[in-house]
Parts: structure tokens; C-alpha cells; sequence
């Protein structure tokens, strides 16, 4: 029995908390709205800052942020076998405030510049300013992902599946991820994920990677 439903979007970073669910195979329902439902009510009466995640619990609790719905779904349904040592859940914590509060963020431009400046001249500006930011970030990540190896902090964990995000989002910039070779390979490691297949079909959303690349 469902003990919550976690509003998602396609193409959007609820795909973290949404990969969570399915690899905890928690009790949460999955509702995929159509882009521009989330501007609207009923759901803006559920989150009226009228983004996706959020994860309304069965009393009409509503729980917003990506990075606090995955550490709640990690203390509520997290298991042994999930390796949550605290070491692991701190370092996760700090990967998610980085992923979500910096490198998201630094997506803002890209996504609505139009509310960054009206000029055309400014906002091409802008934009060019935002992908040598968010080089800048695909650097750090890929660094930090090669020298802990098959997954971001080691051990699998939350920070890949908002990684996982990260390295869909650079295809709609005119970053490459060939220059990423590590992210490259970890999207392929996601995509070839039971869990991950599940939450991209519950999301209306399709793999990347070809297989074998
Ligand atoms: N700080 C929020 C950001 C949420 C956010 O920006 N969500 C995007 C999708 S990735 C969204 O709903 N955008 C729709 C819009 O702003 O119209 C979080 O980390 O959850």
C-alpha cells in the first residue's frame, strides 16, 4: 500500500527522488504530470512554488527539495544492504546540496533566461557565461567520480541518481559528455540499472545511452 505520492515531470530532476523509490522499492506512488499541470491547480495547491519534486504523504503532508525527499526517503526505507553507513550518509548529504543547490542552480539561466535579462545581446551573454559555469561543474564531477571509481561516493547512493540527472541535462547544452569520459560511462552504468529503467518508464522518459557505447 502506497503511503505517499511523489509528483514528477519528464526530462526533470524528480527523476532522483523517483529512481530512490524504485531502488528502495518504497511504498510511493508515482504521478507523472504533463508539463504545465505543474502550473496549475490542483497541484499548485500542493506545491505552490509550482515545481516538481514533491512528495505529498497520505495526512496531505507536502515535502519539497529534491535533496530533502531523497534523505527522507533514505532514513524512512533505506536498508543494510544499501550500505547507509553514516559516512556514506553525510558525504551524501554534502553531494546533494552541491548537485542541487549549485550545479542545478547554475542551470538557471539555461532553462529561463528570459528572467535573467530582455535583451538579446544580454542574455546571449549570459547563456555563454552559464555553460562555462556548468563546464566548470562537469569538470569537478568528473573528476570526483574517477577518483571514487564505479559510483560517485563509492558505494552507490542517492548522489548517482542526481548524477544521473546531471549528465541527461548536458545534452541540451552545447557541452559534449565525450569530454566527460567517466559521466559518460556512469550514465551507461545507470541506464543498465533495473531500478533506473523503472523510474525512466514511470517518468514517460527514454535512456540515453545506446548499448555497448
Ligand atoms: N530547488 C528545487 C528545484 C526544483 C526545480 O527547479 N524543479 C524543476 C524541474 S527540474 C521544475 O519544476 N521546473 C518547472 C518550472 O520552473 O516551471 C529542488 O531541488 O527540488
Amino acid at each position: 500500500m502506497s503511503n505517499a505520492t511523489l509528483y514528477t515531470m519528464p526530462g526533470t530532476c524528480a527523476l532522483a527522488p523517483n529512481i530512490a523509490v524504485a531502488w528502495l522499492n518504497a511504498p510511493v506512488t508515482i504521478k507523472t504530470m504533463e508539463r504545465g499541470d505543474h502550473k496549475k491547480d490542483p497541484y499548485l495547491s500542493i506545491n505552490p512554488k509550482g515545481k516538481v519534486p514533491a512528495l505529498q504523504f497520505d495526512d496531505g503532508d507536502v515535502l519539497t527539495e529534491a535533496a530533502a525527499i531523497l534523505a527522507y526517503l533514505g532514513a524512512k526505507y533505506g536498508k543494510e544492504d544499501y550500505a547507509r553507513n553514516q559516512k556514506l550518509g553525510r558525504k551524501e548529504a554534502e553531494a546533494l546540496s552541491y548537485m542541487t543547490s549549485e550545479v542545478h542552480a547554475a542551470y538557471g539561466p539555461h532553462f529561463a533566461v528570459q528572467t535573467f535579462a530582455d535583451s538579446d545581446s544580454a542574455q546571449k551573454e549570459i547563456k555563454a557565461k552559464t555553460y562555462e559555469k556548468l563546464a566548470k561543474h562537469y569538470e569537478r564531477l568528473e573528476s570526483n567520480l574517477a577518483a571514487a571509481g564505479d559510483w560517485y561516493l563509492k558505494d552507490r547512493s542517492f548522489a548517482d541518481a542526481f548524477l544521473y540527472v546531471l549528465t541527461r541535462w548536458i545534452e541540451l547544452t552545447p557541452l559534449s559528455i565525450d569530454n566527460y569520459p567517466n559521466l559518460k560511462k556512469h550514465r551507461a552504468r545507470m541506464e543498465a540499472d533495473e531500478g533506473v529503467k523503472l523510474a525512466l518508464q514511470r517518468q514517460n522518459m527514454e535512456p540515453l545511452s545506446s548499448p555497448g557505447k
